[in-house]
């Protein structure tokens, strides 16, 4: 969120300093790896019609880098909690392209799948590439002006003239680099709660997250994207990207169930009793796998009381993104939502104030 921000600001004209206490595309937080979903279904018209900005402002990223961003697979809606009939219902009230289909035609259509109930299917979901995206974002950000610290650790922000006046603020970093400007945009997720920022944070849990990848059986087929929630458990699958190893491989995951914890004392061990009802859900449902994963991986949710996002502005802090483990197909559009609040081109969307 801070390097799409970055790069929404740089193309604007503005003056960037990006600051990152890793380098860019470390793992210590919600932002690596070589695949996330993007689609449009959502049981909520609100983040439908945000879906729909989103894929214009992926569109204008590609264009702009030059950089593949985006693969379209088609998305799948599977199990009873879910209820794809009823988001069927909301794709269609937003004009969203999808299908509903039956258990038996579903299975036909993807046999690797074993698919025992309605299945809402939309064509525009698929895969965007986290690691290509942090990258390009920063890329084109520096050929536009930004500078980029890197190991450089926030270590204080204060504002100029106290939180109500328009005065700016000072980043104060471990390098001795004082970084005064007209605002801050602080994207910094799990870390968020570590920086004593001179905001009133909402309740936000941190929780470690794991995911899993499976090689395919059928090397040729095409997965689309899947979330399949039947009322025991909320999984979701996508084609793997680079991070499967050589060979297609679909990575797949528990939505929920993720381990309470900070972003400093975060274990990065994975779950195993995670990893044993993931590959009982692999050799029970997602039949074209082998349930063996072949690479795994830890990351953080940070997640609001009501998972909406918080992108709000107090004084001359924005506050970006605990994104609550589905902000990242929002990624450039949160970029320029953030800069629109940085510059003060818009107020914050309601739903995502700090005090709601
Ligand atoms: O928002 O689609 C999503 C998602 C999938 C896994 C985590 N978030």
């Amino acid at each position: 969120m801070g390097a799409a921000t970055a790069w929404q600001l740089t193309r604007r004209g503005h003056e960037v300093t990006l600051v990152e206490s890793y380098d860019i595309g470390h793992r210590q937080g919600s932002s690596h790896g070589s695949s996330r979903i993007v689609r449009r279904v959502y049981d909520d018209p609100f983040y439908i019609r945000l879906t729909g900005l989103a894929f214009e402002q992926w569109r204008e990223l590609e264009l702009d880098s030059g950089a593949e961003l985006l693969r379209t697979t088609g998305g799948l809606d599977l199990g009873e909690k879910r209820d794809p009939e009823r988001l069927a219902g909301l794709l269609a009230a937003a004009g969203v392209a999808h299908e509903l289909l039956g258990a038996e035609a579903a299975r036909e259509r993807w046999p690797y799948v074993r698919i025992t109930g309605p299945a809402l299917y939309h064509p525009q979901a698929g895969v965007a590439d986290a690691d290509a995206t942090v990258a390009a974002c920063v890329q084109r950000a520096v050929e536009l002006g930004a500078e980029v610290l890197t190991g450089t650790r926030v270590v204080a922000v204060e504002e100029v003239g106290g939180a109500q006046g328009p005065g700016g603020v000072v980043v104060r970093t471990d390098s001795g680099r004082e970084i005064v400007a007209e605002a801050v945009v602080v994207a910094a997720g799990a870390w968020l709660p570590e920086l004593g920022l001179p905001v009133d944070l909402p309740p936000l849990r941190v929780t470690q997250q794991q995911v899993f990848h499976f090689p395919q059986r059928d090397r040729s087929a095409v997965w689309p994207t899947l979330i399949w929630d039947d009322g025991s458990r909320e999984i979701y699958a996508l084609p793997s990207g680079t991070d499967g190893g050589p060979l297609p491989a679909v990575k797949v995951a528990e939505h929920a169930l993720g381990t309470p914890t900070t972003a400093r004392t975060r274990s990065g061990v994975v779950d195993p009793a995670s990893r044993k009802r993931v590959s009982a859900f692999v050799a029970d449902r997602l039949i074209g796998l082998d349930p063996q994963p072949v690479g795994e991986a830890t990351c953080l949710y940070t997640t609001t009381a009501d998972e909406d996002f918080v992108l709000d502005r107090h004084g001359s802090v924005v506050v970006v993104s605990p994104c609550s483990g589905h902000g990242a197909k929002f990624a450039p559009l949160i970029g320029a939502m953030a800069a629109d609040l940085a510059t003060g081109r818009a107020t914050a969307e309601p739903r995502f104030r700090l005090g709601r």
